[in-house]
């Protein structure tokens, strides 16, 4: 074999990793001290080159993206080189208009495209969440209709993870497992107590490499993510309507809350842009400068 050989990290644990090297799953040692997370891409090498046990994470590449999870002692990466974010939208547990922006504007200022997947489409759906599932096909966001349970919907879904590397987001009880489940064929709840060793393994993270270069990253630590420590520009950012509108603002240090010559203002009242994602961009602004 190579001495020299690249691949990509799809489990980590604490000081060693699973790495997919040209389609095998190989167990590697990380040399030194080095970041390393579910989805880098690391140079390894193999310090025997007739033992693959021998083989050391010597350096990652870098990163096309970061994905970051908020705790009590900060924030601290989780994942890199994701390409989407699916979140997940259903009426039972409720779906937060607020998690959604939050998701939303942070991935994009991550540099990683935000998707919806609403679920339990089987549930038959009251017309308060219709009018959320409307809100956000008013933007420009792609959303997919789906019952993971069910399989419905789960076809263009797929088409669509072509290519891309995808985490899915969502409150405990939206079905991220049970999708995750649906699209890898991998029953994700029995995997993780066939890992059980220790209740910390149940928060181990996967990447999962399925054919046509679908690859879905499982985190189930991920459910909140940081608002805090983005720019005012990268909030606007995540509200796109909201942003070609104030290029209408009179002034360019207008705070569409109430100044003179404001184009966003009228566009709420007109019903142009939703109230609910115009409230959720003020309250994100007014969380980031209370630091
Ligand atoms: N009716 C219905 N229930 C679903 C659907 N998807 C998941 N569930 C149920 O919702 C519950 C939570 O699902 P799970 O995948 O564990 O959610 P997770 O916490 O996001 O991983 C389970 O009882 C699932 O059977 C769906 O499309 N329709
Ligand atoms: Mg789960
Ligand atoms: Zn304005």
């Amino acid at each position: 074999m190579q001495k020299v050989q690249t691949g990509r990290v799809i489990e980590f644990y604490s000081n060693t990793c699973l790495v997919d090297i040209d389609g095998l799953a190989v167990q590697c040692a990380i040399f030194g001290k080095q970041d390393i997370v579910v989805g880098d891409n690391v140079n390894i090498e193999y310090q025997n080159q007739n033992d693959p046990k021998s083989a050391l994470i010597i350096s990652k590449q870098e990163r096309t993206s970061e994905l970051t999870k908020r705790s009590i002692r900060g924030s601290k990466v989780v994942a890199a080189n994701i390409s989407h974010v699916g979140i997940l939208l259903v009426q039972n547990p409720t779906t937060s208009t607020e998690f959604i922006d939050k998701w939303i504007a942070s991935s994009k200022a991550s540099n990683i495209k935000p998707f919806i997947i609403n679920n339990k489409i089987d549930i038959e759906m009251p017309s308060d969440y219709l009018e959320k599932v409307a809100l956000y096909n008013n933007i420009d966001i792609e959303i997919f209709n789906v019952s993971a349970k069910e399989n419905t919907g789960l076809k263009d879904l797929t088409k669509y993870l072509e290519n891309k590397c995808t985490i899915f987001v969502g409150n405990s009880g939206a079905g991220k497992s049970t999708l995750t489940s649906k699209l890898t064929g991998i029953d994700i709840k029995t995997k993780t107590l066939s890992n059980n060793q220790g209740r910390h393994t149940t928060s181990i993270s996967s990447l999962y490499m399925l054919p046509h270069n679908i690859e879905i990253i499982d985190s189930p630590g991920v459910r909140d993510v940081p608002i805090e420590g983005l720019s005012k520009e990268e909030i606007i950012y995540g509200f796109y309507e909201i942003y070609e509108s104030s290029k209408l603002c009179k002034f360019s240090n207008c705070n569409h809350k109430g100044d003179e010559g404001c184009n966003v203002i009228p566009m709420i009242n007109n019903g142009e842009i939703s109230k609910s994602r115009y409230n959720n961009f003020i309250k994100f602004l007014e969380q980031i400068s209370d630091e």
